[in-house]
């Protein structure tokens, strides 16, 4: 099942045929224990229609938090950015530790949905995208939903000083998800894959495809750790780290086309652009 949001409401996209429901409330209609089986459950009282609108991005006013350095080629990537500044040995510990590192990415009026841009900093000369499978967890800290993030990042900020992660990875439209809210009945298979393409000038710069049982902690154990000292009123999305980092030589460009796909749930993408003020 499949939840689509749009100005007018929300799709549901169940069996291939798409129902409407009217509620502009996502905060409420998503943060539901056993969203599945309600929404399932209400499918028969629902319009079939035919799907042509406008997808916007599927969250309310739900915070996107990001997990850091969960797979091996994370860590190795932070390390070498890093080697200068003598912070290599922490993102090293942060892979082996009990604790996860966990990071709060962007608020929702700030986030980027499908088909629209994502930034580049202009005081940063090293940009990359970094394709993430995104959890939904309700307010009881139940994973009930997927969708794709992309927890855009500057390099070399953070490689300067770990300090500088916030602005190297909180800024305007650095987050993007979508394009859906994929709710299966049962936890996403873990030989789910994510490719990332990027298109520059009609040619492709970048492929890549991992799958995420190479993560190296389990989806429930992010979760409790961001649930542990908060609470969350309409559920919390969260990145669960990226595993596909193009070489070091790589950096992103403005109409630089970012592509991600995960078969189950669809592809978010976006064009890369600079803020104006
Ligand atoms: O430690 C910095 C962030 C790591 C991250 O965003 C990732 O591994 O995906
Ligand atoms: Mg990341």
């Amino acid at each position: 099942m499949k939840l689509y949001k749009i100005a007018k409401g929300i799709i549901i996209e169940f069996n291939e045929k798409y129902y409407f429901k009217s509620s502009l409330d996502w905060d409420n209609f998503v943060n539901k224990d056993n969203l599945y089986q309600q929404i399932k459950a209400e499918i028969p009282q629902l319009n079939e229609i035919e799907f042509g609108e406008e997808i916007l991005t599927p969250i309310g006013t739900q915070e996107i938090w990001a997990s850091g350095v969960t797979y091996m080629r994370s860590r190795e990537a932070r390390m070498e950015e890093s080697k200068d500044s003598g912070a290599a040995v922490f993102y090293s510990h942060v892979y082996e530790a009990e604790r996860p590192e966990l990071f709060f990415k962007s608020s929702y009026f700030r986030a980027s949905g499908p088909d629209e841009p994502v930034y580049i900093r202009k005081d940063s000369q090293w940009n990359v995208p970094e394709p993430e499978l995104t959890l939904f967890a309700s307010t009881s800290g139940k994973i009930v939903g997927y969708t794709i993030g992309n927890d855009m990042s500057s390099r070399d900020i953070e490689g300067e000083n770990p300090l500088y992660l916030p602005q190297a990875k909180c800024y305007e439209r650095a987050a993007a998800i979508g394009p859906c809210l994929y709710v299966p009945e049962s936890p996403i298979a873990p030989d789910t894959t994510i490719t990332m393409t990027i298109i520059r000038k009609e040619k492709e710069v970048f492929q890549g495809q991992i799958s995420i049982n190479q993560m190296k902690r389990k989806h429930t154990e992010l979760i409790e750790f961001l649930f542990r000292e908060m609470h969350f009123p309409n559920g919390v999305y969260l990145m669960t780290g990226t595993c596909l980092v193009p070489d070091d030589t790589f950096s992103l460009q403005v109409d630089d086309q970012v592509k991600i796909k995960i078969p189950e749930i669809g592809e978010l993408t976006n064009t890369v652009a600079m803020m104006r003020k």
